[in-house]
């Protein structure tokens, strides 16, 4: 789920990140002196099942986004200025692990850098890199990745669930069977197949969970994006019908596709519930990384392909199928912009003000 926060006035903005960007060195204080729950503080709270390019929205209103979701077990706290705290499921370690052995391998590059693992109140968390520190209000987009999205655990888990029967309500009524209108629930495979089958996911092997506009609110209300040409309409805004941010996002994805595949790590490991975080802004820098890897987990005694058809025992997700897709669709989407209203000399000037090349692909590719 996407939460983020009201863009703050430039005048919020400056204050708060004067106030409130803490030394580098000086103890993260987890709730804030004097910080009181609210009944606002508590629906927050409540929909703190956060992803990265949400929390790291947040840390735009830091001063806000602090008081209002510190305290409660939210998933994700700013930290230091430029890394968020990612709270761990229960105790597990899971996704450090991931991050941990796949530093040696180039595939590391386009994740946010992982910096310890903190214990606060009984939470286990992650302090990772705030990939949005290296953008200037930029577009937010949270690709769920994969054509398989729940784990092959799922498939014997019989439990009835009647709150995922109330989200199936919601994405189509229509798809309830008499006997789960009857009894008014459904199991998790049930509803995530469900899920995939609305969205795009089980025909491209990605689905768009959620998207933000610089300056205007999130849009997680996108469960029915579902055919090539509704994905390729919200891609066509989401890069703000610029050429040259499709090439880069063009060119990243394909470096993304490349380390993957160069893994030896991800050949015996699935990738459930993993997204690409994908950002650009109005310097047309433009950003795409893989992130979490809660559900990322070794399978012994296979080699994955991620393009594979999945049948129960196989354990194949589907990511590199999706990533296959993902750049098929934005290289039409590139096709199309034929008449590229962002000259080259914008592009070149834009070019000169992106960061580093770990944070903002700048080569268009000649390949797709
Ligand atoms: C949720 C989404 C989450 C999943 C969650 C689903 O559906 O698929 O990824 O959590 O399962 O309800 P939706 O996107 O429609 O809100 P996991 O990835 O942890 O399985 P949950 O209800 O069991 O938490």
């Amino acid at each position: 789920m996407l939460l983020v926060m009201p863009k703050p006035s430039a005048a919020t903005d400056k204050k708060s990140d004067k106030e409130l960007v803490p030394v580098k060195q000086q103890p993260i204080v987890f709730p804030p002196q004097g910080y009181q729950p609210t009944p606002l503080n508590a629906l927050l709270a409540n929909a703190l099942d956060l992803t990265a390019p949400a929390s790291a929205v947040l840390l735009k209103n830091r001063k806000n986004a602090w008081v209002q979701l510190a305290g409660h077990p939210g998933s994700f706290a700013p930290a230091s200025g430029s890394t968020i705290w990612k709270r761990q499921p229960g105790r597990e370690v899971s996704e450090s692990r991931v991050y941990k052995s796949l530093v040696f391998e180039s595939v590391s590059q386009v994740m946010p850098r992982l910096y310890r693992e903190v214990e606060y109140n009984g939470n286990i968390f992650i302090e990772i890199e705030d990939l949005l520190q290296h953008f200037h209000e930029p577009n937010i987009m949270d690709i769920k990745m994969g054509t398989r999205t729940f784990l092959e655990s799922e498939v014997s888990n019989p439990k009835l669930r009647s709150d995922l029967f109330d989200k199936l309500m919601k994405v189509d009524s229509s798809l309830a069977t008499d006997q789960e209108k009857q009894q008014r629930a459904v199991t998790k495979l049930r509803y995530m197949q469900c899920r995939e089958q609305c969205s795009s996911s089980a025909l491209l092997g990605f689905r768009i969970e959620a998207i933000r506009l610089a300056g205007q609110p999130p849009n997680n209300d996108l469960k029915n994006v579902c055919t090539r040409s509704q994905v390729m309409d919200t891609l066509q805004l989401f890069v703000n019908g610029k050429k040259i941010v499709c090439e880069r996002l063009i060119t990243r994805l394909i470096e993304i596709r490349t380390k993957f595949e160069a893994s030896k790590y991800f050949k015996h490991h699935e990738l459930i519930g993993s997204s690409l975080l994908v950002l650009c802004d109005h310097n047309d820098c433009a950003g795409v990384w893989m992130i979490d890897f809660a559900k990322t987990q070794l399978i012994p005694d296979l080699t994955l392909s991620h393009r594979d058809t999945w049948r129960p025992g196989n354990h194949e997700d589907g990511y590199l199928t999706g990533l296959d897709n993902l750049i098929d669709v934005v290289g039409e989407l590139l096709r199309r912009h034929t008449t590229d209203h962002v000259t080259s000399s914008s592009s070149s000037s834009s070019s000169s003000s992106c960061l580093s090349s770990r944070h903002c692909s700048t080569t268009p590719s000649s390949h797709v």
